[in-house]
């Protein structure tokens, strides 16, 4: 297996031990728990997956070889345009991948819940349920030792390279769901009308951050221009910048993604039985196949990779026009010149801020091929987490959107923390209120983590850094770090982040846990970038729907997150005793403590209240879920 990164483990009961270099982060009272948690299952099934895979590279190649044989055979069902399903495979991967939002980490390809249900029935990914039934024959050939989303980002891969376009590599080793449920909180439905509203017609166009898009049921914007500024492309371009930035890209990714996208493929709204428009429209296949009612090509040869879109974009000699399509949509087609078009949107390419990253692309295909290769690499595995999670031979080193951190020091696995950990004793002997903040400066620091992305948690130890030592949630950090410098100043070689985690496992015992398992091996962040959009998430509307989708995010149960509101305190002990008195109405709390009596966590709250041998294991359960949460170092 690929699971590593635990050379030393230490609990309570058994003491340290040197473990199989593969084991820690699946073992010891970890993965006994009964609650096995959704993460975790998944690695499992991750791991089991690529053992009977074989040789998992010769088992991408031979899929590569595949999925090219498939893009140039046409299919009667959906006739292939210009004979090669290229422009159709990129636009699916791109679909699968661009529901992506960097706000809590949802969407993405991983889990490739593109094939259900909201996912596959939103408006943006009409006729793309074909591209997945011409992938189905391969899918069917490789079982389950090939997931629908590694499928469908390497069918977009293969598209690119196999026209010549430039491609990074390949981070193989995403898991499917077995059902869209993950997507429902995207919308449009309740849930997502609960977390993030915004569905009202009126409301249509303007949704806002944390949600993806400007419109549910959308990858991106509106083609034809920013809502109530049809036609116009200076307003599309900050419409773009805006939910491209919600994805977590930036300017130049933005251009070389919309611009190198369209290097392929056309739009699909011819006008077969007029009247048009997408009501009379008559839904045929090949060259009267209407999808999104927009017509035409961007290039003359959307079949290759080209940087043509980007010469037509500011070739005035083409004088674009704007005009209704065939089925009544505005887009931009030459006055004179060939038959190609534009989309407001792309018009918006030659606007602002994009205008000169546009204009460097025209005129040096090298600087948009490194740029789009990268960016598409950034699209298609940003829901990944970090680098040491991705598999296959096609992995590149590392980029800046996995948030690397140093590579564990040569020597490492040999340190010895029984003394550590007597000296981490030795500052909780000190104070008893020094329970409470070694506890939290743990809980704190891991509970970053968001299993949506993979991103976050406790190694890193970026709660060291701005700006996440200054997030209200974390004030007291300095003094808690400041208990822990005597500790660092007699074992330097040990990092932060182990320290930090071992002086809260530590407190936690002393506070009354008992069944916690440490597995060093953590590193130090350089700085504090890798925070990066993981601030607590403020904009839920109420405290129960908030805590619900902390929850969620963390891949931790009800049970699990309510466990950890009890951290101890001042007095330095770790019982049911928040939950009697918080029940009691005895003391003051938090609006969001409070909401615990909410009938959704009430009978969590009952149960502790009636049984403390079951808060403190089901507490344990949570806290070595969450310290161990992001560990995927190897292989
Ligand atoms: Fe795109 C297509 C829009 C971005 C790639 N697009 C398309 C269409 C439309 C659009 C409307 C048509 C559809 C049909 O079929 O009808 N896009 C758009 C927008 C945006 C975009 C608005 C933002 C701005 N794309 C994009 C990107 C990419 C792309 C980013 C990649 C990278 N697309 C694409 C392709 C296509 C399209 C490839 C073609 C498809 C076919 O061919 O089928």
């Amino acid at each position: 297996g690929s699971q590593a990164g635990c050379p030393y483990m230490m609990s309570k009961e058994s003491g340290p031990h040197q473990t199989h270099r593969a084991s820690c982060p699946m073992s010891g009272a970890f993965v006994d728990q009964e609650q096995a948690h959704q993460l975790h299952n998944r690695r499992l099934a991750h791991d089991e997956r690529v053992g009977d895979w074989g040789e998992p590279d010769e088992g991408y190649a031979v899929v590569k070889q595949d999925i090219a044989d498939a893009l140039t055979d046409s299919k009667d069902y959906w006739p292939a345009d210009f004979g090669n399903y290229a422009g159709l495979m990129i636009r699916l991967a791109w679909h699968c991948a661009g529901s992506y939002r960097k706000s809590d980490g949802r969407g993405g390809c991983d889990g490739g819940r593109i094939r259900f249900s909201p996912e596959l029935t939103w408006p943006d990914n009409g006729n793309l349920n074909f591209a997945l039934q011409l992938l189905d024959p391969i899918k069917e050939k490789y079982g389950s030792k090939l997931s629908w989303g590694d499928l469908i980002i390497l069918a977009g891969n293969v598209a690119i390279e196999s026209t010549g376009g430039p491609i990074l590599g390949f981070c193989g080793g995403r898991i499917d769901d077995p059902n869209g449920d993950n997507s429902l909180i995207l919308g449009p439905n309740e849930m997502q009308e609960e977390l993030t509203p915004c569905a009202t017609i009126d409301q249509i166009g303007t949704c806002a951050y944390p949600l993806g898009p400007t419109v549910i049921g959308n990858i991106y914007v509106e083609p034809d221009g920013a809502h109530n500024f049809k036609g116009d492309a200076a307003e599309s371009q900050k419409d773009v910048a805006e939910v491209f930035s919600r994805m977590g890209f930036n300017d130049t990714e933005t251009v070389a993604l919309v611009g190198g996208g369209h290097a392929w493929g056309k739009s699909h709204g011819p006008c077969m039985s007029p009247p048009c428009g997408e009501e009379g429209a008559d839904l045929g296949i090949g060259i009267n196949a209407f999808t999104s009612g927009f017509d035409g090509k961007w290039t003359v040869r959307p079949t290759e990779w080209t940087n043509d879109y980007f010469v037509n974009l500011f070739d005035e000699g083409l004088n674009w026009t704007l005009k209704e399509g065939p089925s009544g949509k505005l887009q931009f087609f030459p006055e004179n010149g060939p038959d190609i078009m534009m989309l407001v949107t792309d018009m918006a390419l030659a606007e602002g801020d994009y205008r000169a990253i546009s204009e460097l692309y025209r005129d040096d295909i090298a600087a948009l091929e490194h740029d789009f290769k990268h960016a598409w690499y950034h699209l298609t595995s940003a829901d990944m987490g970090p680098a040491s999670r991705c598999y296959g031979s096609e992995v590149p080193p590392a980029q800046d959107f996995q948030y690397p951190l140093p590579d564990v020091p040569v020597g490492y696995g040999s340190i010895d923390f029984i003394p550590v950990r007597a000296s981490i004793q030795d500052v909780i002997d000190a104070d008893a209120v020094n329970i409470g903040h070694l506890a939290n400066l743990a809980y704190r620091s891991a509970n970053t983590f968001r299993a949506t992305d993979y991103r976050g948690g406790a190694n890193g130890a970026r709660i060291r850094f701005s700006p996440e030592m200054d997030w209200e949630v974390n004030a007291g950090t300095a003094d808690a770090l400041a208990l822990l410098e005597p500790v660092k100043a007699a074992y330097p070689d040990v990092s932060y982040a182990d320290l930090i985690v071992l002086a809260g496992q530590a407190a936690i015992e002393a506070a009354g846990g008992s069944s916690m398992t440490f597995c060093a091996g953590r590193v130090d962040a350089i700085d504090g970038s890798g925070s990066k959009n993981l601030d607590p998430r403020t904009y839920a509307p109420s405290e129960v729907i908030g805590i619900r989708d902390n929850n969620n995010v963390r891949g931790l149960t009800p049970e699990e997150g309510v466990a950890l509101f009890a951290m101890p305190g001042a007095d330095g002990v770790l019982s049911n005793a928040f939950f009697t008195n918080l029940k009691a109405g005895e003391g003051t709390f938090t609006a969001e403590e409070e909401a615990l009596l909410d009938p959704e966590f009430s009978s969590i709250v009952d149960m502790f209240v009636e049984d403390n041998a079951k808060f403190l294991e089901m507490f344990e359960s949570a806290w070595n879920h969450l310290m161990i949460a992001d560990r995927f170092d190897g292989p």
